[in-house]
């Protein structure tokens, strides 16, 4: 049986509108703000720390058809329903063991978590890391990020085949804040021809390498969601153009091109290109050199977040995110 739908959309601060009758339960509210903050009063409302450069300020909202259940535990905020569940860590940083510590723990945290929920499959997951460029114990910090990220997955026994969609951003807001879909059921990760797989990156940029899948297709929802990981100007495991927006730019469409040709599904739209998109940029002056080529190369029903937020590597200008999903739901009578 298929499981429910999951869909994504962006919506005003108040919105008018009210959610459609396909999804009207709402999983997660995520706004952008100053700080990260979560809402004591309901776990699904987030607000991650970035500057969103958008005119009319957006929300990113998740929805399904089934009334979720909400709660904390253990520092961990969930909304959770049969087949999905949303969640969410904001790890402050403790200082004496440094930043791959508190990664390792707020992961083991999660995993633990999910686990014990029984949502053992990761889907999707977001990684905003405070001052990501700076160094601590003597490696840059999002190199500290993936030991601890890395080291908490192979404890938790999961290998490369189950790592899920993932972005990962460098946040002037204190505190390591991840937040994550699971679901009872394991999605399909896929790679990218154009790219060496992360996990597979020389150790030159980090230690221990990142924990992710270029994109991950969940085709039991109801909904056929496809989750595009945060995708940069990066072809073999070399940064491209180191200096040069619109040639990154171009090269991080043609990866997002790679990704949905990687990905068709006869359940998804033949293009499978992603109706969300959220832009990640070093230099939010540069949104208005982005905005036109990527609305080209996109379409114009594509709805697109742009935000402030520090790429991993020092030399990447921006990289973009995306979900899509079938427009007709499909079910198997
Ligand atoms: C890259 O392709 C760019 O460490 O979870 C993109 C998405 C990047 C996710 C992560 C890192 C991560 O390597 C950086």
């Amino acid at each position: 049986m298929d499981a429910a739908p999951l869909i994504l959309d962006y919506i005003a601060q108040n919105p008018t509108s009210s959610p459609s009758a396909l999804a009207p339960h709402i999983l997660a509210t995520i706004g952008f703000g100053n700080t990260h903050d979560r809402d004591p009063a309901d776990p699904a409302n987030l607000t991650v720390g970035l500057r969103q450069l958008n005119p009319t300020g957006l929300q990113e909202q998740w929805r399904t058809s089934m009334a979720p259940s909400s709660g904390w535990q253990n520092g961990v905020g969930f909304v959770a329903t049969r087949d999905l569940v949303f969640a969410h860590l904001l790890a402050e940083e403790s200082g004496a063991n440094g930043l791959a510590d508190t990664a390792f723990r707020a992961y083991l945290n999660l995993l633990t978590f999910l686990r014990n929920r029984g949502f053992r499959h990761l889907l999707r997951m977001w990684n905003f890391v405070p001052t990501v460029h700076e160094l601590d114990q003597g490696i840059e910090r999002y190199q500290a990020f993936c030991i601890g990220r890395a080291h908490a997955f192979s404890h938790a026994g999961i290998g490369a085949g189950a790592f899920p969609a993932a972005t990962a951003i460098g946040s002037s807001a204190p505190g390591l804040l991840i937040y994550a879909f699971a679901a009872r059921r394991p999605g399909i990760p896929i790679e990218n021809p154009r790219q060496v797989s992360a996990y597979r990156y020389p150790t030159r940029y980090s230690p221990r390498p990142p924990a992710f899948a270029r994109a991950l297709k969940a085709p039991w929802l109801k909904t056929s969601g496809l989750f595009i990981s945060g995708t940069a100007s990066v072809r073999g495991h070399r940064s491209m153009h180191a200096g040069n927006l619109s040639a990154q730019l171009q090269e991080t469409l043609a990866n997002l091109d790679a990704i949905a040709a990687a990905s068709s599904a006869p359940s998804l739209p033949a293009d499978a290109l992603p109706r969300y998109l959220k832009v990640y940029l070093r230099h939010p002056v540069e949104m208005t050199d982005v905005a036109p080529v990527l609305t080209d190369w996109s379409g114009s029903e594509t709805k697109t977040i742009y935000l402030r937020g520090e790429i991993c590597r020092r030399e990447l200008e921006l990289e973009i995110e995306g979900y899509n999903y079938a427009h007709t739901a499909h079910s198997h009578p």
